[in-house]
């Protein structure tokens, strides 16, 4: 028998459109009534009419009222969309003649679209089945890293509770941050998100119970460092746990939390910064001393006289917060006065040097780069303008810090990007010697904060394609996005080249004019062996975020599963090469040889930042999103301005 074709007739023959089509209940109401035997026995009696009317009227009441509730349910939907996921939904009203209209005349319904016959069910299978596989998959690896994250705390708890650090070899804690528990702090809201209420409350309880006399005993701290570890810390804290309930109660949290009041936290933030206030008040201009002594509220410069820019500018996000909570304007004041004050400094191409002094408030020497002492300057930047762009009329206005950003991406690009040679590596160098040096390719792992920056910058924490989609992406932005994801890979290759599969410190890049031999990272598997030198003082792994960070950014940004599987790539060589059996992780202090050899440290930002984004990027998207939370430096999540957001999306589609 000759098989016929399947024609989109025969599709449509399936159904009967009509049976589809909507009609309101009146109309089916009153077609039964007009066609029933009420109609044909009681056509001329009175009392039969006035029955058939009030049936009708009843009905009618009825689904009135079930369409009022359904549709005001609906609008709460609505309205919570817009509330929480700042959505472009447009609500209706519905008052009662709208009402009345929906009943009367229903749009049309369509018939359901059939899959073509065929394979199209089992592909929707296979979709699914895959989609579970994923979501499966997720789970274990976020299983693993929580796991990771315990085994951290096992080992710092046991040996170092109280102290900044733990130095996990020496099964012992040390105080390398001024021994206000850094490490305790640092941890906290890691283990709010991954909902371990046991570490939650150990470290909760220590901050209520033990800091306020560290605080008042504890000598000299560096003002940066606290800021961003314990001032960040503290005040993310505060928000995750429902201090601050209207802004931040859709952070996405599964969990219940336990530990002492958020107002304790609140306290604890608001006690430390008010001792490290006196880092600006003490100084002649409105660039801060970098070192506090917080028992006597006194402050200083650092010995040689000057502060770090990245270090003067990334403290602002934490201070301004921190007024908006308290309603005290000084903190935000105070460090948003650094920022007005850079933004009138000479500059080349937007770029600044490292150095910068608290006496004359101009920058010192020339070295000019995105690592350390450099780094959080183009990062805080775009994410000060983040938090605060639209801080209603509370705030000021901050589109100077994303015109400094800009032109700092611009001079980015002109000045200090370049590829790699045999494989075109693309790799951010650095101006030693300032606009009119030559070009030194060396780049930190500190830069690898970069491609997560620029990705923020570019679709301003909204999915790639909901950026697209709304008009929102400048040529220049999607330039950055994409600058990111070449800038993205090479922090990964940076993991991948070496016998470890985990990156130096710092790297630098075979090109044209720079080479240096025998050299490699020791992979004899990987492509980039060439490109990638690595120097002798080089070799150490300190558990650094930059590259997991940029990861989860990237992630959350392009929805690229690629990230997925190179962070879990990163995950897994830090279990295999870090892990301390008896509790802890270990810095390394050569990643090119098998075993390497291990330093005594496990750093508070490996809790605090390398662990939790790791735990971010394989979770759900819906927890702590990117355009209603920014990041400080140390991985510490403070709510942006919700109004901000809104202003933000409304400008820039009017100016597209
Ligand atoms: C952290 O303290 C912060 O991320 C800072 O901005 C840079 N250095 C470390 C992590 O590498």
């Amino acid at each position: 028998m000759a098989v016929l074709p399947i024609t989109s007739h025969d599709l449509q023959s399936d159904y009967d459109n009509a049976k589809f089509r909507r009609r309101s209940l009146f109309k089916v109401i009153t077609q039964a009534v007009l066609t029933s035997n009420v109609r044909r026995n009681c056509g001329s009696c009175g009392v039969g009419k006035l029955l058939a009317l009030l049936m009708i009227a009843g009905l009618a009441f009825l689904t009135v009222a079930h369409t009022n509730s359904g549709i005001s349910a609906a609008s709460e939907i609505v309205q919570h969309i817009n509330v929480r996921g700042e959505e472009k939904v447009i609500t209706e009203g519905h008052g009662n003649a709208e009402l009345l209209k929906r009943f009367w005349r229903k749009p049309p319904r369509l018939p359901p679209r059939l899959p073509p016959r065929g394979k199209a069910g089992n592909n929707s299978l296979a979709a699914e089945a895959h989609n579970q596989q994923h979501i499966l998959g997720s789970a274990v690896r976020q299983n693993k890293v929580a796991e990771a994250f315990r085994h951290a705390w096992t080992g710092y708890k046991n040996y170092a509770m109280g102290s900044d650090e733990l130095m996990p070899l020496s099964k012992r804690g040390v105080d390398g941050l001024g021994g206000l528990g850094a490490t305790i702090v640092d941890s906290l809201d890691t283990a709010m998100i991954m909902g371990l209420n046991d570490i939650v409350q150990e470290a909760g309880y220590w901050i209520e119970k033990k800091l306020p006399e560290r605080l008042n005993e504890k000598g000299q701290v560096n003002l940066f460092e606290t800021t961003i570890r314990v001032l960040g810390g503290l005040l993310s804290a505060y928000c995750l746990s429902g201090g601050e309930n209207e802004t931040t109660g859709d952070w996405g949290s599964r969990t219940k939390l336990d530990g002492p009041n958020p107002a304790i936290y609140l306290e604890r933030a608001q006690d430390l910064a008010d001792r490290l206030m006196v880092a600006f008040t003490s100084s002649p201009t409105p660039i801060p001393y970098s070192d506090v002594i917080l028992r006597e509220r006194s402050a200083h410069p650092a010995p040689d006289g000057l502060s770090s820019t990245s270090e003067v500018s990334s403290l602002q996000l934490e201070f301004w917060y921190l007024s908006k909570l308290s309603g005290n304007p000084k903190y935000g004041d105070a460090a948003m006065h650094v920022l007005e004050h850079l933004k009138t400094l000479p500059k080349f191409e937007g770029l600044v040097p490292i150095y910068i002094s608290p006496h004359s408030g101009h920058f010192s020497g020339q070295n000019i780069r995105l690592g350390s002492r450099g780094d959080s300057y183009y990062e805080y930047l775009v994410k000060v303008w983040l938090q605060q762009r639209g801080a209603g009329h509370g705030g000021s206005d901050v589109s100077y810090l994303r015109e400094m950003y800009d032109e700092a991406i611009k001079g980015v690009k002109n000045r200090l990007i370049q590829k790699s040679i045999p494989k075109g590596l693309v790799f951010v160098g650095e101006l030693p010697s300032g606009e009119d040096g030559s070009f030194y390719p060396k780049m930190d792992h500190l830069v690898c904060f970069l491609p997560g920056t620029l990705a923020l910058g570019a679709t301003r924490g909204l999915t790639k394609q909901r950026a697209m989609e709304e008009g929102l992406m400048t040529i220049e932005d999607i330039e950055n996005l994409k600058l990111a994801e070449d800038i993205m890979k090479t922090c990964y290759e940076m993991y991948s080249v070496t016998t470890t599969g985990l990156a130096p410190e710092i790297a630098h890049f075979h090109t044209q004019k720079f080479y240096e031999d025998g050299l490699q990272g020791g992979n004899k598997s990987s492509e980039f062996l060439d490109d990638i030198i690595i120097r002798y003082a080089d070799h150490h792994n300190l558990l650094r975020p930059e590259t997991v960070e940029s990861l989860f950014v990237l992630h959350r940004i392009t929805q690229d599963p690629k990230y997925l599987e190179w962070g879990w790539q990163i995950f897994q060589a830090f279990e295999s090469h870090t892990k301390v059996d008896s509790g802890g992780y270990s810095s390394l202090n050569d990643v090119t040889v098998l075993p390497p050899p291990r330093r005594d440290k496990m750093e508070t930002f490996f809790l605090g930042e390398t662990l939790k984004y790791l735990y971010l990027l394989f979770g759900d998207s819906n927890v702590l999103p990117l355009d209603k939370f920014v990041f400080n430096t140390e991985a510490h999540p403070l709510p942006i301005s919700r109004k901000g957001a809104e202003n933000d999306l409304t400008s820039q589609t009017q100016a597209s």
